[in-house]
């Protein structure tokens, strides 16, 4: 059986499942700073789905390189078992997930394959090659798995009510992970993470969804963005301050479970307001339920060319809203902050902004080049 390194000797080995999504390119850009090794499992595609890491690829010839990319999957035992093998990984962060929870409820059972089971094949793969006192473990767990809340704020203790096949998965996922833990010693640990987004977040999320939306509408290039439940209340932070926790939690004396958040939470309502305001348009949200509707009052600075008062540029589809919804979620960080000294350092209006400038950035050169006959795609997808 491998032994632990000593702590502290370089380069360490980490593997990143889940490194072409938003969390992944973060946390590799991160470890790469910090002197890792890093391999990643990207999957086939018949397109590139690199972006979000073709800023750190370094070329496979060169000697040296510090930035490895494997074609896997989280559902192909045989093929994490050789990546492992191969990688021989100090570390495996487990991000890869199918992470929608609205397509979920559309494809439970490959969410449950990958999600749950996936989970699984890692922590065999590191069992059956021998790696349990070598190899750390991070699961990417969830606050989806307080689901229908029984406390408010959410902590490590609060008891787990899942409301989605998403939710139902990581619950597993999260489970195996502290069994695993106990049954065979392994440093293994859930970080039950709180939405956090950043100008890398997947388009069809909430954030993204708005801040995209909200500039190409801007831009003229949309005329209205269509939403689910704007009363859901979240607490959001950003991607990058997360991803220094993932990697925190593996640097400690003992695996542990911790929350992460910010203790702070708004509805989808005021982070569309938010968002608004950093494109200089002032909105009024009118009528109820699926007639609610926001329309613009004011519109200040050059941002939104496009816009005028009394569009209505917001309307509300209930084609979004999910069968069983997760309405409030608000953590509680404070086990974190004492025991790891992590403290969120991007303030959320910091992090709106950021969005909204990077996409309004995008969507003044689609309206460009809209201009010379190419047509953008539209927001309103889940
Ligand atoms: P993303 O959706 O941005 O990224 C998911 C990653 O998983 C992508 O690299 C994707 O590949 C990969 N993936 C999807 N299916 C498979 C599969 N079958 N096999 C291997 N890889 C696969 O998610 P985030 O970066 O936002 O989140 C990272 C993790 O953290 C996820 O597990 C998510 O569930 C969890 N989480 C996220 C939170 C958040 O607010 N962001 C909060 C709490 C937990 P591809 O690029 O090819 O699609
Ligand atoms: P969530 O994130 O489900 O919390 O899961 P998402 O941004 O999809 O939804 C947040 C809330 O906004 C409401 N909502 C809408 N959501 C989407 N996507 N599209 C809409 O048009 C819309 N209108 C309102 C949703 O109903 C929901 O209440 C995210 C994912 O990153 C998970 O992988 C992660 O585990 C959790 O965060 C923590």
């Amino acid at each position: 059986m491998t032994k632990n390194p000593p702590f502290g000797v370089w380069p360490k080995v980490a593997l990143i499942t889940g490194i072409t999504g938003q969390d992944g390119s973060y946390l590799a850009e991160l470890l790469l700073e910090k002197g890792y090794i890093v391999h990643g499992i990207k999957r086939r595609s018949s397109q590139f789905n690199t972006q979000r890491v073709d800023h750190i690829y370094q070329d496979p010839h060169i000697d040296n390189a510090r930035f490895h990319l494997h074609h896997g999957d989280l559902s192909d035992t045989s093929n994490l078992i050789r990546i492992v093998q191969e990688t021989q990984p100090d570390e495996i962060y487990n991000l890869g997930a199918q992470s929608h929870v609205a397509v979920s409820f559309e494809s439970p059972e490959y969410t449950v394959d990958v999600d749950g089971l996936g989970t699984l094949r890692l922590l065999e793969a590191i069992r059956i090659l021998g790696l349990e006192h070598k190899t750390r473990f991070y699961q990417a767990s969830t606050s989806e798995l307080y689901g229908q809340v029984q406390e408010i704020p959410q902590k490590e203790t609060t008891p787990f009510y899942p409301r989605s096949p998403y939710a139902v998965a990581k619950l597993y996922a999260y489970w195996i992970v502290v069994n695993y833990r106990e049954a065979y010693g392994m440093y293994a640990c859930n970080g039950i993470l709180f939405n956090h987004e950043s100008p890398r977040r997947g388009e069809t999320f909430v954030t993204r969804k708005i801040t995209r939306g909200l500039a190409n509408i801007a831009q003229g290039l949309e005329e209205c963005l269509y939403m689910g439940n704007l009363d859901s209340l979240r607490d959001w932070g950003h991607a990058k301050d997360y991803v220094r926790m993932q990697w925190l939690m593996l640097q400690q004396e003992q695996a542990e479970d911790f929350v992460i958040a910010t203790g702070v939470q708004y509805s989808v309502r005021q982070f569309i307001d938010m968002a608004a305001k950093e494109l200089g348009v002032t909105l009024a949200f009118k009528g109820k339920g699926v007639d609610e509707q926001a329309v613009v009052v004011k519109v200040e600075g050059d941002k939104a060319p496009a816009l005028s008062p009394g569009d209505v540029i917001v309307k509300v589809d209930p084609r979004y809203f999910r069968p069983t919804e997760v309405e409030t979620l608000l953590g509680d960080p404070s086990n974190a902050k004492a025991k790891l000294g992590w403290v969120p350092k991007i303030a959320l209006q910091e992090m709106v902004s950021e969005m909204v400038i990077s996409d309004l950035n995008d969507a003044q050169r689609h309206a460009l080049l809209k201009t010379h006959g190419f047509a953008s795609t539209v927001s309103s997808e889940y």
